[in-house]
């Protein structure tokens, strides 16, 4: 008898762990090993100053390749042709509400030193892309300057030959665009200093500012977390930063937990509902974190610290956008770069409403993962594990959640986009003294998420496995009442599911027994059961048993496959109990978007005839090990039933393999 498989694949958890305790190390020698700013052909920095420990540079990237023209060339008031995307081709791309929402609110924007022509530059953006000009009465669309102490005087040194002046024209123009009715303010440092910059963000709150974006960066430091309580630390306040614009790699202040790190991405139109489409822009800064703590409510698992990205925007210089900048560019002129996504992101909080207090607003997206544009292809780099340099269903590094589909991922109020669905597990009837052992199901609509499991209306003896799920204990008293099963995920959604239980004094009818043949295969050989070839397996195979060395394997062939294992029994009449259970661990790598391959309970007659599906599993249910599940039998009593598992696999290049082990039907 030939036993090995060589041709199944084995996603096995052992080599996954591996690969994400290596991943840190990867990605910190990533960043440390990034190339210092590649802007790439036809591009240039529009700070001349690459970042150094302490000092930060703009995250601005200049198109060559696109003459600039002054606003004359074009003509008066004309919006420009050729220069990358102006506030009505954002707008749509992200279905913002811009037009009606975000009066009375105050974007901040930090940069370092003085922009002299900021408030002619803007009021020209805005008349040449038709958004109105600064309402003097509500402040609307209106531009204030202040020092990095907050003071309208003195302001610091002009940018000069820095270029630190076209990104501040980015800046105040990418929240005319998103929010046209919001109030600017500019809070101008002296220097790019971490200090300095970080004195303007203090000052930007204190001025009362609920939206402040950081278009800046550098790499990361040890002394990063103190910066950041320091400056960054601001509840109740959504404060956005720059991913960088170097590839794969983390920047700070990005890497704040407290802060909304804003990835890149190209944007492009398509003939979609949508009318556009995005893929990660190389350049976008993404990764894992080497000294900030990860926030509560990332639950990604191949980075033990901050993961960057949160969410992200458009970025590419090559699909960039127009900006005005007469003091020491051309004037209009095309830009890309992370400070496009950060400023962008910014409006889009403030068009969304005030933060709720207490609260930090980079949590929001997590709570609202179904109302942002999933970015799902392109990369910025090479990277272990995939996803935190490449764009993929779901979570991924480079766009963290995705880019905005409206404001409604901008707002408070967490579990409103999550959904989680709980099976019924159907009414149940125990005996006191009996062990009970119910495994409750549940799913969540987003990946990556951890559920919580609690019931109310146990039966005296009985608790629930608040990680697993798993209902155990033995029944003390007789009892008859409903149970009601909540389950709730990192977001605060939830779902429920109420069922009756009743516990009877009756003892059993019939001796107690259990009816399966080679309950656990450790016979080594597959009868009593019937099987499809190839179903018995061993630990030397490379597989998991829940004990001894035999187990079931049904499919693990990155191919569509269908194995099955059965076997019949005769449930004498005279029980009164009759109860199905078995271990199962569910192991694969399949997209977690589908329950692509599924692995299902039947109960059959004699002639073949499927009596009841008792329930199904599927790639969703993996919990990385065995789990137990029970099926009451107890409408079968008196039957000869034969019990079938049923292992589906439908996707080529994705396998899923279904462990059974332990099996036993138990009667009394
Ligand atoms: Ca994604
Ligand atoms: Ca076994």
């Amino acid at each position: 008898m030939t036993l090995r498989k060589p041709s199944r694949h084995r996603t096995l958890r052992a080599s996954i762990t591996l690969l994400a305790s290596i991943a840190l190390a990867a990605a910190s020698a990533a960043a440390a090993a990034a190339s210092p700013a590649a802007a790439g052909s036809d591009v240039r920095h529009a700070c001349t100053a690459p970042a150094r420990p302490g000092v930060a540079t703009c995250l601005t990237l200049i198109r060559t390749n696109v003459p600039q023209r002054t606003q004359a060339q074009i003509g008066p008031d004309a919006a420009p042709v050729g220069f990358g995307y102006g506030p009505a081709s954002l707008q749509s791309a992200y279905s913002l509400p811009s037009s009606t929402a975000g009066a009375g609110q105050t974007v901040a924007i930090v940069d370092a030193f003085d922009y002299p022509t900021a408030a002619a530059d803007l009021a020209n953006y805005r008349s040449s892309w038709s958004l109105p000009a600064c309402n003097t009465s509500t402040g609307a669309g209106c531009l204030t300057k202040v020092n990095q102490n907050g003071a309208a005087s003195p302001l610091p040194a002009p940018s000069g030959a820095t270029g630190w002046a076209t990104e501040e024209a980015l800046d105040i123009e990418m929240v005319s665009a998103g929010c046209p009715n919001c109030k600017i303010l500019l809070v101008e440092a002296n220097t790019p200093t971490t200090t300095d910059l970080g004195t303007a963000v203090n000052s930007a709150v204190s001025l009362g500012a609920k939206f402040v974006s950081n278009s800046y960066g550098s790499s990361e430091s040890s002394s990063d977390p103190s910066t950041d309580t320091s400056f960054y630390n601001h509840p109740g306040v959504a404060v956005t930063a720059s991913a960088g614009d170097s590839g794969f790699g983390v920047s700070f202040p990005a890497a704040s937990p407290h802060v909304t790190a804003v990835g890149g991405t190209s944007l492009t139109t398509a003939s979609n509902s949508r009318g556009w489409t995005e893929t990660v822009w190389s350049g976008t800064g993404s990764g894992c974190s080497a000294v900030e703590a990860k926030p509560s409510f990332q639950t990604d698992t191949g980075c033990a610290r901050r993961t960057n990205n949160d969410v992200s925007a458009v970025a590419d210089p090559n699909t960039g956008v127009a900006v005005y900048d007469t003091y020491d560019q051309g004037g209009w002129l095309q830009v890309g770069g992370t400070s496009v996504s950060s400023p962008l992101i910014a409006s889009i909080f403030a068009l969304a409403g005030t933060p709720a207090a207490g609260t930090y607003p980079n949590s929001y997206p997590y709570a609202h993962t179904s109302s942002l544009f999933d970015v799902t292809s392109g990369s910025d780099g090479s990277c272990s594990p995939a996803y935190l340099c490449t764009g993929e269903v779901g979570y991924d590094g480079p766009t963290g959640w995705g880019t905005p589909n409206g404001t409604a991922a901008f707002t408070s109020g967490g579990g409103g986009g999550n959904t989680v669905t709980v099976t019924n597990p159907g009414s149940q009837s125990w005996t006191v003294g009996t062990a009970v052992s119910l495994q409750i199901h549940a799913t969540d609509s987003a990946s990556g998420q951890t559920l919580t499991y609690s019931a109310t209306g146990l039966p005296s003896g009985l608790a629930i496995g608040s990680s697993s799920g798993l209902i155990s204990g033995t029944p003390t008293t007789a009892s008859s009442g409903s149970v009601t099963v909540t389950v709730r995920d990192t977001t605060g959604a939830s779902g429920s599911a109420t069922f009756s239980w009743s516990v009877s004094t009756v003892g059993g009818g019939c001796t107690a027994a259990q009816l399966l043949g080679n309950p656990g295969f450790e016979t080594g050989s597959i009868s009593p059961w019937t099987s499809t070839p190839a179903v018995l397996a061993n630990t030397s195979f490379g597989v998991p048993a829940h004990s001894g060395s035999w187990l079931a394997w049904l499919d693990g062939y990155a191919s569509p496959h269908t194995d099955t294992v059965a076997q019949s029994v005769t449930i004498p009449a005279t029980c009164k109990n009759a109860t199905l259970s078995f271990w199962l661990d569910i192991s694969t790598n399949d997209p977690t978007t589908a329950a692509s391959d599924t692995f299902k309970i039947q109960v059959l007659n004699s002639g073949g005839t499927v009596l009841s599906t008792l329930g199904t599993f599927s790639n969703l249910n993996s919990t990385g090990g065995y789990a137990q599940h029970s099926f009451p039998l107890t409408s079968f009593i008196g039957q000869t039933i034969t019990v079938k598992y049923t292992g589906t696999e439908t996707l080529s290049g994705f396998d899923t393999s279904f462990f059974n082990d332990d099996n036993a039907i138990t009667v009394s």
